[in-house]
């Protein structure tokens, strides 16, 4: 079947180019708030040189997000509409069956996506509720679609599962800094985080971590999470930079917005320091013109999440992420050999 991008004649994108040596791990925190600080023309210059060393120009990859399980989440953390600890209107639901899953993923293929995420409100998962899951991954992958799962804390054996299972990514955000952290969220800790991490880089999955842009956080912490993404010891494949959703009924409902040309340096500095990695534009695209979305690319996204829903909250229409690549002559990543 001709995928949505095939159909409305988007140009293949070429390969991605190996990541070349000189990736560093080594940033000081110093001059990742000195990248902050540049006129921003020079910024976007750097971005885009960096860039252009990595990756063919104006490719985007595209990820399809499916809630396998919402709300009722124990965790409290104070942007999340999933928390039991706040009332946003999000009911629990238990997991999803298998079949419904893997429904969805050949939707999500028919429509040009190349990686199907499923994402679960959980702290952390059960062996039960593992075990679905690690089916729901090996059926998607048969469908020859990437797989990435985003479910909690994962111990070394259950990160090891999911991979038996077939599961090529990991998403697990750091959301700011550590010092911010305990701000948001007070029922884990950063070092939880970092330890999961830890745990699915060592079962041998790509990694896919990033944050959120709006949580109340100063420049200094925005610096100081691209500092701690980029001196992991191998960056993250994936690092979704989200701009926050403010929903109802979570703390952070009133939270300021974030001046458009701050989040687009973020980009810019995240690709700088995380040259070969997909920096993925994430959440908030529905409250951002074209034109930003658009500055957001210039300044080194080359991902974003396709599809109508994030995972509770809205996304823009697949159509009008298709018009807007279109009129930016930009094209969808093939999908991977044999899908
Ligand atoms: N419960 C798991 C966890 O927290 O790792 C997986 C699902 S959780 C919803 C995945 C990520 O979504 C969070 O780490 C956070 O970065 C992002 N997220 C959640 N609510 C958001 C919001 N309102 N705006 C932007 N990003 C959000
Ligand atoms: C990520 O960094 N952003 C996605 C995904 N990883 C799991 C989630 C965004 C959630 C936005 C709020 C919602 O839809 O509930
Ligand atoms: Fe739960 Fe994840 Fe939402 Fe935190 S971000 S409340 S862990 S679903």
């Amino acid at each position: 079947m001709a995928t949505a991008a095939e159909s409305l004649a988007l140009p293949p994108a070429r390969a991605c180019a190996a990541p070349a040596p000189g990736i560093r791990t080594d940033w000081d925190v110093a001059e990742v708030r000195a990248l902050f600080e540049l006129p921003f023309p020079e910024l976007m210059f750097r971005a885009q040189s960096v860039h252009r060393q990595h990756f063919p120009a104006g490719d985007v990859q595209i990820s399809t997000l499916l809630s396998i399980k919402t709300g009722g989440c124990p965790e409290d953390c104070g942007y999340c509409p999933q928390s039991v600890h706040f009332k946003t209107g999000v009911e629990g639901e238990a997991l999803l069956p298998v079949a419904a899953v893997v429904a969805a993923a050949r939707q999500a293929k028919a429509g040009g996506a190349t990686r199907f995420c499923m994402g679960a409100a959980y702290r952390n998962p059960k062996p039960s509720q593992l075990a679905r899951i690690s089916e729901m991954v090996r059926e998607v992958k048969a469908l020859g679609l990437e797989t990435c799962a985003t479910l909690g804390m994962l111990t070394p054996e259950q990160a090891g599962q999911l991979r038996d299972a077939g599961l090529d990514y990991y998403n697990h955000n750091l959301d700011t800094s550590a010092e911010h952290y305990g701000n948001v969220i007070s029922t884990r800790t950063y070092g939880d985080r970092l330890q999961t991490l830890a745990n699915v880089r060592d079962a041998g999955l790509k990694v896919c971590a990033g944050g959120i842009i709006g949580l109340g956080e100063t420049a200094a912490d925005r610096a100081a999470l691209l500092h701690t993404l980029a001196t992991l010891p191998a960056h993250p494949e994936s690092v979704p930079i989200n701009q926050l959703v403010a929903v109802p009924g979570t703390p952070l409902a009133d939270a300021p917005p974030v001046d458009p040309l701050d989040f687009v340096r973020v980009i810019a500095v995240a690709r700088i320091l995380m040259p070969a990695s997909r920096v993925r534009l994430s959440a908030g695209r529905t409250e951002m013109s074209d034109e930003l979305q658009a500055l957001c690319f210039l300044a080194g996204a080359n991902s974003i999440f396709y599809g109508e829903r994030l995972l509770t909250t809205p996304n823009p229409e697949a159509d009008r992420d298709l018009a807007l690549l279109r009129r930016l002559g930009m094209a969808t990543e093939p999908l991977p050999a044999g899908g």
